[in-house]
C-alpha cells in the first residue's frame, strides 16, 4: 500500500487477508505470537497452493505435456520471484531447498566439504540457531577443522571487537545470523561482511528470521550466501531457498545425487547439471515453491518498508508493556531489533507461563527456541518468547499482558 511514495499499513485491512486470524481459541480471539516459529498464511498463499493441485499438479523439467508444462512455468516462475526478492543477478543463484536447516547444510556439506581442510576455521556467533551451529560442527569433526565462536554482550549483541580477533588466515567462511530468533537481535552483517570480504572470507547469512521483516537486498549486503524459510514468510512448510553468488555456486560440487540434477548418467560417470539444477536433486516441493512465490508476491504488495515500520511500532509498545511489569524480565535489549520479546516472569517456569496464556487465547514459544548457547549464556534453561509478524495489533499486546497478569495471580 503506498501513498506519495510513503508505504504504510492498514492493519485491519492485512488480517482480513489471513483465514485463521479470524478463528478462535477456547472461545477466546486468538492472540498469534510465535510468528519466529512460523508464520500465518494468506489467503493468496492457500489458493495458490490449491490451485496447483487443482489445475496443474505433474512433475516438472520432465513431460512433453501440457500439465507439466504449466507446473514447470509456475515452478520456475516463483524462482524469479525470489530472485527478484532478494535482488540477486540471476535464477541460477536461486536453490530450492526445504528451508534454512536445509540451506546451511547444502553450504556445509558442498563448500565445507570441498574447500575446508584440517588446521581450517569456520567463525559464528554465540546467538546463532542450532541450524547454524550442528552443520558446522559436523563438518569440523569430518574435516579436522575448528569452529570459533564471536562472543556476546549481557544486552545480546555481537562484540565485534572480539570478531575482529578471530579473523585470520585459517578462517574460510564466516556463517552469522542476520536477525536472531532468540533475541530479536539485529547483527550489524554489512560491518561483518566488509571485515571478512577484506581478507576474501565469504559469508553465509542465516536469513530465517529476516526476510519476513526487512528488505534484503543480497547485492547491496554483498554476502555470498542467503537463507530463506518459506514458512516464517507467509508461505508454506517445507520449503525455502539458498541464495549463492553463482562464481561460488559453479565451484561447488552437488552434495545429493539423483534425478534432474544430472545432465547425464552412465556407469562410467556422470555429467552434472548446470546452476541451480545441480544442486536439486529428486522430484521438488512443487506446490511448495508456487506457494513460496505467491508469499513473495504478497510481502511485496504489503510493502517491507511499511512492515518494518509497523513491527518497529509494535515493538516499542510491547517492550514498554513489559517492562512496565513487576516480575517481567526482557532478554535481548539489543539497540537494534526485529519484533522479538523474549522474557521470564518471576516464579513461573516459561512452559507454564505459554500453557496459561494459551488458555487466554496466546500462542507464544516457550522453550529454548533451539538457541540453546543463548539460553545458557543468561543461565536460563527456557525463555518465554513473543514474536510479531505485520498482522499484530497493539491491543493483542494488551491481552499478552492481562494474560500474563492472569497467570502471575494463579502461580502467587
Ligand atoms: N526457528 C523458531 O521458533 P527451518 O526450521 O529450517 O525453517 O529454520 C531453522 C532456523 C534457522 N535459523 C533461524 C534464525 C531460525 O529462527 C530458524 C527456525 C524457529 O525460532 C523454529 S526452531
Amino acid at each position: 500500500m503506498s501513498t506519495n511514495g510513503e508505504q504504510t499499513l492498514d492493519v485491519e485491512a492485512v488480517r482480513k487477508d489471513f483465514p485463521v486470524l479470524q478463528r478462535t481459541v477456547y472461545d477466546r480471539p486468538l492472540v498469534y505470537l510465535d510468528n519466529a516459529a512460523t508464520s500465518q498464511k494468506p489467503r493468496c498463499v492457500i489458493d495458490a497452493v490449491s490451485r496447483y493441485y487443482e489445475e496443474i499438479n505433474s512433475n516438472v523439467h520432465r513431460g512433453v505435456h501440457r500439465l507439466s508444462m504449466d507446473a514447470t512455468s509456475a515452478y520456475e516462475g516463483a524462482r524469479e520471484k525470489v530472485q527478484r526478492f532478494l535482488n540477486a543477478r540471476s535464477t541460477k543463484e536461486i536453490v530450492w531447498t526445504r528451508g534454512t536447516t536445509e540451506s546451511i547444510n547444502l553450504v556445509a556439506q558442498s563448500f565445507g566439504r570441498s574447500q575446508i581442510h584440517a588446521g581450517d576455521e569456520i567463525i559464528i556467533s554465540h546467538l546463532e540457531h542450532h541450524s547454524n551451529i550442528v552443520p558446522w560442527q559436523l563438518l569440523c569433526e569430518e574435516r579436522g577443522a575448528s569452529l570459533k565462536v564471536i562472543p556476546m554482550s549481557e544486552r545480546g549483541e555481537i562484540l565485534l571487537d572480539a570478531y575482529e580477533e578471530l579473523l585470520s588466515e585459517r578462517t574460510k567462511i564466516v556463517a552469522i545470523g542476520h536477525v536472531s530468533n532468540a533475541l530479536g537481535t539485529v547483527n550489524p552483517v554489512e560491518h561483518i561482511i566488509q571485515r571478512a570480504h577484506a581478507r576474501g572470507i565469504p559469508v553465509l547469512l542465516d536469513g530465517a528470521q529476516a526476510a519476513p521483516h526487512m528488505k534484503v537486498d543480497v547485492q547491496v549486503l554483498d554476502c555470498d550466501f542467503y537463507t530463506l524459510s518459506g514458512h516464517k514468510m507467509f508461505g508454506p512448510t517445507g520449503i525455502g531457498a539458498l541464495y549463492g553468488k553463482e562464481a561460488l555456486l559453479e565451484r561447488m560440487p552437488p552434495w545429493h545425487g539423483g534425478g534432474d540434477m544430472i545432465k547425464s548418467v552412465s556407469f562410467e560417470g556422470t555429467v552434472f547439471n548446470d546452476l541451480p539444477y545441480k544442486f536439486e536433486a529428486g522430484t521438488p516441493d512443487i506446490a511448495g515453491a508456487v506457494g513460496m512465490g505467491a508469499a513473495v508476491d504478497y510481502l511485496d504488495q504489503v510493502g517491507l518498508d511499511a512492515v518494518s515500520a509497523w513491527e518497529a511500532e509494535l515493538l516499542t509498545y510491547g517492550t514498554a508493556l513489559l517492562d512496565a511489569m513487576d516480575g517481567v524480565r526482557i532478554f535481548g535489549t539489543a539497540e537494534h531489533k526485529a519484533a522479538v520479546i523474549s522474557f521470564e516472569v518471576d516464579g513461573i517456569h516459561p512452559h507454564d507461563l505459554g500453557t496459561v496464556l494459551d488458555r487466554e487465547g496466546v500462542a507464544i514459544r516457550a522453550g529454548h527456541h533451539c538457541a540453546q548457547p543463548v539460553m545458557q549464556f543468561y543461565g536460563v534453561p527456557a525463555t518465554a518468547r513473543a514474536s510479531m509478524a505485520f498482522y499484530n495489533t497493539k491491543a493483542e499486546l494488551d491481552t499478552l499482558v492481562v494474560a500474563i497478569n492472569k497467570a502471575q495471580e494463579l502461580f502467587a
